[in-house]
């Protein structure tokens, strides 16, 4: 645009510029901004229309009626009352620690903009739909713990699926809560990835998410291996003010003789107590499958009160649908934080109801008080907007207790099953469940969660593909090539499970490469991130932040493809969801809003039909004037 107003110039144009002229024409710097994304977006529908969203192909039913949602009432000149952000900055993480330890009333996380639409719709969940609720939250629920909104799978997802910046989200969401704790959960050594990364790319990545707005930091490892966390739990306690939670991933069952050789109380207890060791704030007990069982956490919830001093945070899936009875059990036994999801986003492979446990703690000496009527309208809002997700439903219709045999993460789950059938192995499910378990036997019996839960999976396919089973793997395991996810895993690329791998069955996956047992971010050199960030500039130019780095870092190739989606369309997330996934129908129109305060009304009127050139042009009334575009037909 600045060339084009150049070369557009008429002293320009006449040859007679000099050194003085841009500096004395200042209009050179009125970009057409507004414009130009108007024609971006323009650009954008058009290319749905006409070969719609790949996100959703042959997934779309084109009859059905998507309602609008209704959103959820407050009084947006009301205070803003303070909360547990305000209660941070005032105590600092030490003290905020000690407060949420000796508070008796119960905290909740709310989940519902992150892991229960991980769990249950894909990740797909965009920004736009979270910020139409944000601040009314904000304003109506003000005693909520936090908010677990950013981190696991929804940094690559927004950047891949949805062409969305991942930190733009957290930056937004921060604006309009500035009361409650924002919450993220990041996998140790593997950040937000499925590898590990150089240790100075996590520690930059941390530093630059609690400026952008986190507060509490979950961070696990998915072996449950102490020094896939520590640099972690360090790089949030020593570069931010913010809080370190360390999480126990909770296999197996404590209480079943058969399950809990190896993975009995006194192992959780040991890891707890390093983990409080390492500095975390906060302890988590992360049970990513469902498997704590009422009774299993009343013994390990009062053993960890007695062992250690932090605050305890209980984390579950409702896989099994009976995880709300584990909560009564775990209150009542001291635990300090539960996380939940709003009703129409909670249950199945999700988190427990939001709505429903706090009704069934009124009674109960430590209940926390809700507006449970603004609950029920937030909840209803999210189950109309979960209706424009409808080609990510996973299809679960009840719980399920067969999660206690096969130790199926949530998240994983509701994903294992569209994984099957993309491999024609659908009327295989049952086996491919049972053979998620035996793999799990065959690899020591570890703790199951992203990314070692992926191996597992990966593992499972590829035998139940190949009608294998997991004594063929010992037997003749020489012979067969295995997917590399499962070399790498053996290899000690994610790190080293309780007690060590089962050394025949490590022998004959790496065949005669050699295993490593140290940090695999020691093998990493560390990021030069001047060098990195000249390179940076070169390739996407001086509009790029810094942010943009550091997800380029962490995924360089789906950054890329994220950039050149935004430099062609402009920013995905301002399109409403419905247009976004499956576009305009003649006769439709739709608002954007492309700036602050400032509105497009879009409207269709009319795909005309390819031309030689294999193109059609869309007619679009763009704030009552007709404008069209050119569109390639891919079909
Ligand atoms: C993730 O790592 O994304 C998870 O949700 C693990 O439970
Ligand atoms: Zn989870």
């Amino acid at each position: 645009q600045f060339l084009q107003n150049i070369i557009a110039h008429p002293i320009f144009g006449g040859g007679a510029a000099n050194v003085d002229f841009i500096k004395d024409h200042p209009e050179l710097f009125k970009f057409k901004t507004r414009q130009d994304r108007a024609s971006k977006v323009l650009n954008f529908l058009g290319e749905i229309i006409v070969n719609g969203n790949p996100d959703v192909k042959g997934l779309v039913d084109e009859r059905r009626e998507l309602r609008k949602p209704r959103l959820p009432q407050y009084d947006p000149e009301a205070p803003l009352q303070p909360g547990t952000k305000n209660k941070l900055t005032e105590l600092g993480p030490e003290e905020f620690a000690k407060w949420l330890r000796e508070d008796k009333q119960i905290h909740y996380t709310d989940t519902t903009l992150r892991d229960s639409h991980q769990s249950l719709l894909a990740t797909r969940m965009r920004t736009s739909d979270m910020m139409k609720v944000a601040e009314r939250y904000a304003h109506q629920h003000p005693q909520t713990f936090s908010l677990e909104c950013w981190g696991g799978a929804t940094f690559d997802v927004a950047l891949r699926f949805l062409h969305e910046d991942p930190w733009a989200r957290l930056a937004q969401l921060r604006k309009a809560t500035p009361n409650i704790l924002l919450q993220m959960l990041i996998r140790g050594a593997n950040g937000v990835g499925y590898k590990a990364y150089p240790d100075n790319l996590t520690e930059r990545f941390v530093q630059q998410a609690a400026e952008t707005g986190i507060d509490v930091f979950r961070i696990f490892d998915s072996l449950n291996w102490m020094p896939g966390m520590e640099a972690c739990i360090g790089f949030v306690r020593n570069k931010t003010d913010r809080l370190a939670e360390g999480s126990i991933c909770y296999t197996g069952d404590i209480l079943d003789p058969k399950r809990n050789q190896k993975y009995n109380l006194e192992y959780y207890l040991r890891l707890a107590r390093q983990i409080e060791e390492a500095g975390a704030h906060i302890l988590c007990i992360k049970d990513m499958a469902g498997l704590l069982k009422p009774y299993a956490a009343t013994e390990l919830v009062t053993a960890l009160r007695e062992t250690i001093s932090l605050p305890i945070h209980l984390h579950t899936h409702d896989t099994s649908s009976l995880q709300a009875a584990t909560y009564l059990k775990a209150v009542e036994a001291g635990v300090d934080v539960i996380d939940v999801a709003l009703g129409s986003l909670s249950g199945l492979t999700s988190q427990p109801n939001f709505n429903s446990v706090v009704e069934m703690l009124r009674g109960q000496p430590r209940h926390r008080e809700f507006n449970q009527p603004s609950l029920n309208e937030f909840s209803n809002y999210w189950e109309t907007v979960r209706e424009h997700y409808y080609p990510f439903e996973s299809g679960l219709k009840a719980g399920n207790s067969e999660v206690f045999q096969h130790e199926i993460p949530g998240g994983q789950y509701s994903n294992l099953r569209p994984q099957a059938a993309a491999l024609g192995l659908l009327d295989k499910f049952e086996t491919i469940k049972s053979t998620f378990a035996d793999v799990n036997l065959l690899f020591g019996d570890i703790p199951k969660v992203t990314p070692s839960s992926k191996v597992v999976g990966d593992m499972a396919l590829y035998l139940v593909s190949n009608n294998l089973t997991t004594q063929d793997v010992v037997e003749k395991g020489e012979s067969l090539n295995f997917p590399e996810s499962v070399r790498e895993l053996f290899r000690g690329d994610i790190g080293q499970p309780e007690g060590g791998w089962p050394a025949d069955v490590q022998r004959v996956i790496l065949k005669d490469e050699p295993p490593f047992t140290d940090r695999p971010n020691e093998h990493l050199a560390p990021i030069d991130f001047d060098a990195e960030w000249q390179k940076f500039e070169e390739k996407f130019g001086t509009r790029a932040k810094f942010t943009d780095l550091l997800s380029w870092l962490l995924y360089p190739k789906v950054f890329e493809q994220y950039w050149a989606h935004l430099v062609q369309y402009g920013d995905a997330s301002i399109v409403p969801t419905p247009v976004f996934y499956y576009g305009l129908k003649p006769g439709e129109e739709t608002i954007v809003d492309i700036a602050r305060g400032k509105s497009i009304i879009v409207g269709l009127q009319s795909i005309g039909t390819v031309n030689e050139d294999g193109n059609r042009t869309i007619f679009f009334n763009l704030n009552g004037q007709t404008r069209n575009v050119e569109v390639r037909d891919l079909s």
